[in-house]
């Protein structure tokens, strides 16, 4: 079911990410906007404007997800929603996230200007904190949305540096809302996004259906030794914890190439106690990103993981915790969203293809409870997390239209 009358703005949409980019913009032409910080402050108030500015009702939930919604003829519909997040990684990327939460308003914007009235409510959502990058392992508001963490728990999450909470950090940029997180009926959830990897743009086809995401683990590895003078300390005599750690990271990098079909394994964040250069260190906290397709291959990689890591710590006489601080299995999204992706693009002459989706999102959390779907665009050699992030405005738009006539199909016309 094409609308020909509703066409989203193309101009409209890349102009609205490009200011969206100022908002914490990089000299390396990238965005930093860590969640819950001031400037994550910053980009929510614009999105606020802008969803009133489109004449959607605003709400702030208990995780401080920004919700704008737009009525429909039924107004006690379970609602159709899409969204994404407007936090990215320190040095992020112009469209991660964001892409997903502009196209959403870009949506309603269309429709406003077509005057069309759907039979369900629309709904677009700005998600908090889907990085993870300050507070535990990322998607933790979708998460208390889709009841796979309890509020408590959310709202208790220390920061990194545990100085502060979740829910202090909410209360001090003004985004504590009232609003129930979850817990109440949904339609469906679409979420749009840039692939984050070369498929698209490698096939030169402009839209990717997705059929679903890797399982993924983390962890927060503590290895502990004992400090000492840099230039007395015998070498046979120190409990090195920096040597520790790095044992077992090149251990992880190396396992990761003996799995077939390939893990991925990252380190993403090392910190060592003292941290100075005439000081042995005496501990060494780092994380460990393990994600693949199959769970069972997932969980077998895991065990191999710990292993290694204990093995290393006995040889060099150093302790070693590991504590598992998230894991989410493989998902398949909702069969009917995936057809539903599908059809919106071929009937607007779209090639699509199906893919899965290497990154973790928000709709992973929402498709424990919702039927869910995702819509992928290209993106410039399929980089992310990195300031270089770059698409084409004419994929943008393509994708948000995608968005708009999947949305439409299943909210129904008034
Ligand atoms: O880590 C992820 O997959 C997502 O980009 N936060
Ligand atoms: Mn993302
Ligand atoms: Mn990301």
């Amino acid at each position: 079911m094409s609308l020909p009358t509703v066409r989203i703005d193309e101009d409209r949409l890349w102009q609205s990410l490009m200011t969206m980019a100022e908002i914490g913009a990089t000299p390396g032409g990238g965005v930093c906007r860590i969640a819950l910080t001031d400037v994550d402050r910053e980009a929510r108030d614009l999105f606020s404007t802008w969803c009133r500015d489109a004449g959607l009702d605003l709400r702030i939930d208990r995780m401080g997800n920004i919700i704008g919604r737009r009525t429909g003829r039924d107004p006690d519909a379970p609602a159709v929603v899409t969204g994404s997040h407007l936090d990215t990684q320190p040095l992020g990327g112009r469209f991660d996230g964001v892409y997903g939460v502009l196209a959403g308003l870009e949506v309603m914007r269309a429709l406003n200007d077509a005057g069309i009235e759907t039979q369900a409510p629309l709904e677009v959502i700005d998600w908090t904190d889907e990085e993870g990058v300050r507070f535990a392992a990322g998607v933790v508001a979708s998460g208390v949305y889709a009841g796979r963490f309890d509020l408590e728990y959310g709202l208790n999450l220390p920061d990194r540096a545990g100085e502060t909470t979740f829910a202090r950090e909410l209360a001090r940029i003004g985004y504590d809302g009232e609003a129930p997180c979850g817990g109440y009926p949904v339609d469906a959830f679409f979420e749009a996004h840039i692939e984050q990897g070369p498929i698209l743009e490698q096939e030169g086809v402009p839209i990717g259906a997705v059929m679903g995401a890797q399982g993924q683990r983390c962890y927060a590895v503590t290895v502990t030794g004992e400090e000492g003078h840099a230039g007395t300390l015998p070498m046979a005599l120190r409990r090195d914890a920096m040597v520790g750690a790095s044992r077992m990271i090149d251990g992880l990098y190396r396992l990761a190439f003996d799995v077939t079909p390939p893990p991925v394994i990252t380190t993403g964040y090392v910190s060592v106690r003292p941290n100075s250069r005439n000081t042995v260190p005496g501990q060494v906290v780092f994380s460990i990103d393990i994600r693949h397709p199959d769970n069972a291959v997932l969980a077998d990689v895991c065990a191999r993981a710990e292993a290694l890591c204990r093995a290393a710590a006995a040889e060099l006489g150093v302790d070693v915790a590991i504590e598992e601080s998230s894991r989410r299995d493989s998902i398949a999204f909702d069969a009917d969203c995936v057809d539903v992706v599908r059809t919106a693009a071929d009937g607007l002459g779209l090639a699509c293809r199906d893919i899965y989706s290497g990154a973790g999102h928000d709709a992973c959390n929402l498709a424990r409870t919702v039927p869910t779907g995702m819509i992928f665009v290209p993106c410039k050699g399929g980089i992310s997390h990195n300031e270089r992030e770059d698409a084409l405005p004419a994929d943008l738009a393509a994708g948000c239209q995608v968005l708009l006539e999947a949305m439409v199909a299943r909210a129904g016309l008034a």
